[in-house]
């Protein structure tokens, strides 16, 4: 190739590249960059991985390419999980050891993952199969050791972000011990459980103590089952008082030796607000047993799934209600922040919905006996320009069916709400300040409920985005 040749091929290779440089970065302006599947794919299910660790007590290296896949569970976010993520597949569950803190900015709850086992080791704790990055052989039984943190991209492969996993619905006669049951390290949910009445005034966990010191609770069905509740003394929510009522519980389904036991995300995974098995017809009976403090309500959004861009999720959390009474808009999962907090948020920006008007319903709340109960719940309006957001509370309404319908009593209640900004979002949230509950008893719902209004033109809009967050209702 002769000189001049060269010279007018690289410079039609810098025009080539000025164009697609040109290209690229006019399209980031107009949608968010396009999601590149990785190119890699699962060869081997979980339940097969785990299968090549027969033996408890011994440290088997995976020593073929094998490929998992398989959506985190649960993460490391309230600290009831350390060093470790759990991921399940269609065949079942395993934990995965990780060295690092705040593992969740990088694989949160909903995140796909590939994870090429090749070189890594798998090992039990207590009949419990896991997957780390290394052996420990000097001690008996050997130690399985983490994944170090500079090796996580050679072994983990991140897919797609925001998947929602529904939990399987099970009862306690199909949870197993064996140690290769297929509802290990699955996200499940049992139904009808309450904490022993001797346990009612605890806290999840010992927070207090130097070191925290992580607890367990025997949980009971009416029936006398029993299961298991283990929770972190490093739990960001070991010092809140456990809910006193009786109901469901998502968690992560694990064992201990012989032991059933369950590990649960953040305090938003019981819904423990119904009656006790033993209420009979008492007045007030499955609420409070009026000693210590009762958290009944605390709900912070955490376990929400936020994608990095649209479409979004609308909120979805077990017997809560997300309805548009007029237009169509619900109530989106949201969040803002380094690591996220997550939040509720609605708005008529952009619906050209002439009328909208969307409730957020809480599930049931039983404020049993306590003496004095109140509730708290923080707001930010962003761009405000009229729409409203009040919160309301209702002693019939049944947790199902159209908040609006005929027959269903809603009072306002007095709170504190954001003063908003015209020209973006304030920097904080308000407190809405103690709203007291104190003339209401037994079973209660609050709703949250949006009037906004975004007609043709602009004369007349009210598109106020109204953000939402840690809705809690307390008893003392
Ligand atoms: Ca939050």
């Amino acid at each position: 190739m002769n000189k001049i040749m060269k010279t007018s091929l690289t410079a039609m290779m810098l025009v080539v590249a000025f164009v697609t440089i040109n290209i690229s970065c006019t399209k980031q302006f107009d949608a968010p960059p396009a999601y590149l599947a990785p190119n890699i794919k699962a060869n081997t299910t979980i339940k097969q991985l785990k299968a090549l660790h027969a033996v408890s007590g011994n440290i088997d290296q995976v020593k073929t390419d094998v490929i998992i896949r398989g959506i985190v569970n649960a993460d490391d976010k309230s600290g009831n999980l350390f060093k470790s993520i759990v991921i399940q597949d269609e065949t079942g569950g395993i934990l995965i050891r990780m060295e690092g803190s705040s593992l969740y900015t990088s694989y949160p709850i909903g995140q796909e993952v590939f994870i090429k086992c090749n070189g890594l080791y798998l090992g039990d704790y207590n009949k419990l199969i896991q997957l780390g990055g290394g052996a420990d052989m000097t001690v008996t039984p050997a130690n399985l050791l983490t994944i170090p943190s500079p090796t996580f991209n050679q072994y983990i492969v991140k897919g797609t972000a925001g998947n929602v996993l529904v939990p399987k619905n099970v009862t306690i006669d199909q949870l197993s011990t064996n140690m290769q049951d297929t509802l290990q390290n699955v996200l499940i949910k049992l139904n009808n459980y309450e904490f022993a009445a001797a346990d009612t005034s605890k806290t999840y966990a010992n927070a207090s103590t130097n070191p925290p010191g992580s607890a367990n609770f025997v949980l009971k069905d009416c029936s006398s089952n029993t299961v298991t509740l283990r929770n972190s003394g490093y739990a960001d929510f070991a010092a809140i008082g456990v809910p006193n009522g009786n109901g469901s519980i998502v968690s992560v389904y694990t064992v201990f030796g012989s032991t059933k036991q369950l590990t649960i995300r953040d305090t938003s995974d019981l819904n423990f607000n119904g009656p006790r098995c033993n209420a009979g017809g008492g007045s007030g009976g499955g609420g409070g047993t009026g000693t210590g403090t009762g958290n009944l309500l605390n709900e912070t959004f955490e376990s929400q799934v936020v994608p990095a861009a649209t479409p979004f999720n609308a909120i979805a959390i077990t017997d809560w209600t997300n309805l548009a009474e007029a237009g169509t808009q619900k109530y989106f999962a949201r969040g803002f922040g380094t690591p996220i907090n997550k939040y509720a948020q609605i708005s008529a920006f952009g619906s050209a919905q002439a009328t909208l008007t969307s409730w957020l319903v809480t599930k049931a709340v039983n404020l049993g006996s306590f003496a004095n109960k109140s509730l708290n719940f923080e707001t930010k309006a962003g761009f405000a320009n009229g729409a409203t957001l009040k919160v309301l509370i209702s002693s019939n309404y049944t947790g199902t069916g159209n908040p609006w319908a005929t027959g269903v009593n809603w009072t306002v209640l007095t709170a504190s709400f954001s003063a908003g900004s015209a020209t973006g979002y304030p920097a904080t949230f308000t407190s809405s300040g103690d709203v007291s509950l104190n003339s209401y008893s037994g079973t209660i719902y609050v709703a949250f409920k949006y009037e906004g209004a975004d007609p043709a033109g602009s004369a007349s809009d009210k598109t106020t985005t109204w953000q939402l967050d840690n809705i809690k209702v307390s008893g003392n």
